[in-house]
């Protein structure tokens, strides 16, 4: 009896256990092989010297957001391609200066933008190619792309979208106009709490939904952009801030915290934080007269080429993969996130994309030293500016921030200034007369790379083009 019962198990006992060596080594080659999660986390007009961990303004704590510096690599020197919020959005969804394909600024309100302007069809966005790769893709928040159905996120590589497609919104009015309404996919929703708890809420649903497979999310908050709009929970935080219109953006911008808390939050309870490539950054500076938001010690504001419009809050955090709690000087730029993503999700970047963004992963992990880039360029009509090591020439515009006094015309070196951004931080000090050399270089640098770019497809916003909008909520102009 038992003879005969043992036999089959002693026969069993080697199978079994190559069986279970056989699973278990599929199941490590599979987590091995498995493709990153990417998160993209844009925050709008979210001024240098905000946030705790950018170590400027220390006000309205930002635990959620510091903790991504915290596990990863925050950038001093990260820059946006655009000074305002569309160009710096195309620049980031192509990998491309937006000056290539005319997207210099930005669509107007609803009202007054034709149906031809938006997110050139030429171009191939990071949803494209991630959604091509295998991947799950969510966008939740602003488009600012344009209006006209081709241009909506659903046509442009996103699985699923739930946001507003004009360049602001009211926060607590889902319908407060009904030109640039809240959108899920393509139709309107009926109610909303608070646009930073709305698109942070879709986005953990979409994570919670997809925990299984490869997933781009992309979350481009309104916050901290006007109008300046928060809920008693948030504004009761700051009490101490006598300031009203201080004490509000202060709430919008813990508001945003908690948002990217509850998603960072998902995440770890899917237990796929190593398995996550993070990024966060801010469309453009602070525009300090407006909405208060800071730049630190940097000069000018949004919509200006001095480095408050371009130099910006700019972290990635990927767990076990590079590393943590590091802080890195090299100049960096948006356009470098839909390359490092592709690279991540082993996507083979082809020359003929002709992208200018740089893969960042083997710079962040040691591999490659150096820097990432020879230069970065900049064009926002009749401004421009070029960085290259620690300098950067510029020809910037008035000090008063938000401004569209511009004339029209082309852009040109003449008169362009000269700084040392490691020792002059602020632009104060104009080198170009004492170092005709080095401004003569970063001129033909310049020149070089502007007769690469095409003249601007739309014009700068006008004045009248928003008046037209009338009284009610003021949407598509900023
Ligand atoms: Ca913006």
């Amino acid at each position: 009896m038992n003879h005969k019962l043992l036999n089959p198990l002693r026969l069993a006992s080697p199978w079994l256990l190559l069986f279970t060596l056989l699973f278990c080594a599929a199941a490590v080659a599979g987590a091995a092989t498995r493709k990153p999660n990417i998160l993209v986390i844009l925050a709008d007009d979210l001024g240098y010297g905000e946030l705790g961990c950018q170590g400027y303004t220390q006000q309205i704590p930002t635990p959620n957001i510091d903790s991504i510096v915290k596990n990863g690599v925050r950038f001093t020197s990260g820059y946006v391609s655009g000074p305002y919020c569309s160009p710096t959005r195309a620049g980031f969804m192509t990998g491309r200066y937006q000056q290539r394909f005319g997207h210099e600024f930005n669509p107007g309100p609803a009202q007054t933008t034709p149906d031809t302007v938006g997110l050139s069809l030429k171009e191939t966005t990071i949803g494209d190619r991630l959604k091509a790769a295998g991947y799950a893709t969510g966008w939740f928040g602003k488009s600012h792309l344009g209006y006209a159905p081709q241009f909506h996120p659903l046509k442009r590589g996103f699985d699923e979208y739930f946001g507003f497609l004009g360049g602001m919104h009211d926060y607590l009015d889902a319908a407060g106009d009904v030109n640039n309404p809240i959108l899920r996919g393509t139709a309107p929703v009926a109610s909303l709490d608070y646009t930073t708890d709305a698109f942070g809420r879709e986005a953990v649903n979409f994570i919670e939904k997809h925990r299984t497979e490869p997933w781009f999310v992309y979350l481009p908050f309104n916050a901290v952009h006007a109008p300046l709009e928060s809920l008693e929970k948030y504004l009761s935080r700051f009490a101490n801030i006598a300031d009203t219109k201080r004490r509000t953006y202060a709430a919008m911008q813990s508001a945003m915290d908690d948002a990217i808390g509850t998603v960072l939050n998902k995440i770890r309870e899917c237990k796929l934080e190593e398995d996550t490539l993070i990024f966060f950054f801010s469309d453009n500076g602070g525009p300090t007269a407006q909405t208060t938001s800071a730049n630190g010690p940097l000069r000018g504001f949004k919509s200006q080429t001095w480095e408050g419009g371009i130099r910006v809050a700019w972290m990635v955090q990927w767990k076990g993969r590079i590393p943590a709690g590091k802080v890195d000087h090299r100049p960096v730029i948006q356009l470098d996130i839909h390359p490092t993503a592709l690279a991540a999700a082993g996507v083979a970047i082809k020359p003929e994309w002709k992208l200018d963004g740089v893969n960042l992963l083997p710079y962040l992990t040691g591999e490659k030293s150096g820097a990432p880039h020879e230069a970065l360029f900049w064009r926002f009509g009749q401004q421009i500016a070029l960085r290259m090591g620690d300098w950067k020439l510029v020809k910037g515009a008035g000090s008063k921030g938000i401004e569209r006094s511009d004339p029209l015309g082309k852009a040109s070196t003449a008169g362009a200034e000269l700084y040392n951004l490691k020792q002059d931080i602020g632009e104060k000090e104009n080198l170009a007369e004492k170092n005709p050399e080095k401004l003569k270089e970063l001129t033909a640098a310049w020149e070089k790379l502007n007769s690469e770019m095409i003249d601007p497809l739309w014009g700068r916003n006008s004045g009248a083009a928003e008046k037209k909008v009338g009284k009610k909520r003021k949407t598509g102009a900023e």
